[in-house]
């Protein structure tokens, strides 16, 4: 991968679920030094700033959390990552999942238009597949991949005009899929690997699989970083913890293979909840992991203390 032109946008979305704190992840990844860090890189480095939910007419639902701002965030943030695909790589400093409705659709959007497939890389504890009549917690961050692969039952959601395939999915880092996801998921194609099946082949088999469908379609893939793909252990800043999660080296081994893949052309950081950090320990984590995947070699590592 080249130098780039890396357009940051905050989305302070905090509407995917009831836990509130995860508004404050943009500032956090600012103050963490994300610009800079990416910059120390060689590439040009552009913060727009943060973004803000359209104002839909859209009614209340007693199931679903805040129904009418995501549906407002979605719309306003398929239009944004639309736009700003065309001027370089979008980073969305989350924010919760949910903002993946509006950041992926934008994203196949802009794939549509330039004539290339768009897909999709997760890493994430859930596979993020319900919908809003099978989610039981009524929290939409749980529903974003239903969503824009095209799955029925998301009206009042802007419809999705370039839905993602599944077989144009890939999921890494599985280990808490709810029955309703599970029934749904095995009907279709996605790639799935879970924590069991890293432990045994490790972490790399699925990625440079994937990988190379991407490299043989002609693809451009988007990928989505859910704090909660990391173990606990090291990411405590997230209000869906799993325990078993991806250790620190596999984490930046994914992100070192994703830069030399050159394939990547959008990334979501999502889900950083900073009023559960431990002195900013997981945003900084998530800094390096951005600069691994833009090509900060494992010597440059800084030293850390806390
Ligand atoms: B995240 C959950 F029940 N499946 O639907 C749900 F386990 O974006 C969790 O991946 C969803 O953090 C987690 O509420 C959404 C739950
Ligand atoms: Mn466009
Ligand atoms: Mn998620
Ligand atoms: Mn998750």
């Amino acid at each position: 991968m080249s130098k780039q032109n890396i357009i940051l946008a905050g989305i302070p979305m905090d509407a995917g679920k009831h836990r509130q704190g995860c508004r404050m992840g943009p500032d956090a990844y600012r103050v963490a030094g994300l610009e800079q860090a990416l910059s120390d890189l060689g590439h040009t480095v552009t913060d727009i700033g943060d973004t803000h939910p359209d104002q839909v007419d859209v009614p209340e639902d007693a199931h679903l959390f805040s129904l009418p701002e995501c549906v407002g965030w979605t719309q306003a943030l398929s239009r944004t990552a639309n736009e700003v695909a065309e001027q370089g790589l979008p980073i969305f400093m989350g924010g919760d999942h949910a903002l993946s409705m509006g950041t992926v659709t934008g994203m196949a959007a802009h794939a549509d238009e330039i004539g290339r497939p768009l897909f999709v890389l997760w890493l994430d504890a859930h596979s993020d597949f319900h919908t809003p009549s099978s989610t039981d917690s009524g929290n939409l961050h749980g529903t974003p991949v239903a969503y824009f692969t095209g799955q029925p039952g998301f009206e009042p959601f802007p419809p999705v005009t370039t839905p993602i395939p599944t077989n144009r999915v890939g999921m890494i880092g599985l280990r808490s899929v709810d029955p309703a996801e599970r029934a749904a998921l095995e009907k279709d194609d996605a790639m799935l690997a879970d924590m069991r099946s890293i432990d045994e082949h490790g972490i790399k088999t699925p990625l440079l699989a994937f990988l190379d469908k991407v490299r043989e379609a002609n693809g451009i893939l988007h990928v989505s970083l859910d704090v909660d793909f990391l173990d606990p252990s090291i990411a405590p800043a997230v209000g869906t913890t799993v325990p078993g999660g991806a250790t620190e080296r596999e984490a930046h081994l994914v992100m070192e293979f994703l830069h030399e893949s050159g394939l990547v052309c959008s990334l979501d950081l999502v889900e950083l909840n900073p009023f559960l950090d431990e002195r900013g320990r997981t945003a900084k984590l998530m800094v390096d992991l951005a600069a691994s995947l833009m090509g900060r070699r494992i010597f440059d590592r800084p030293t850390r203390s806390f």
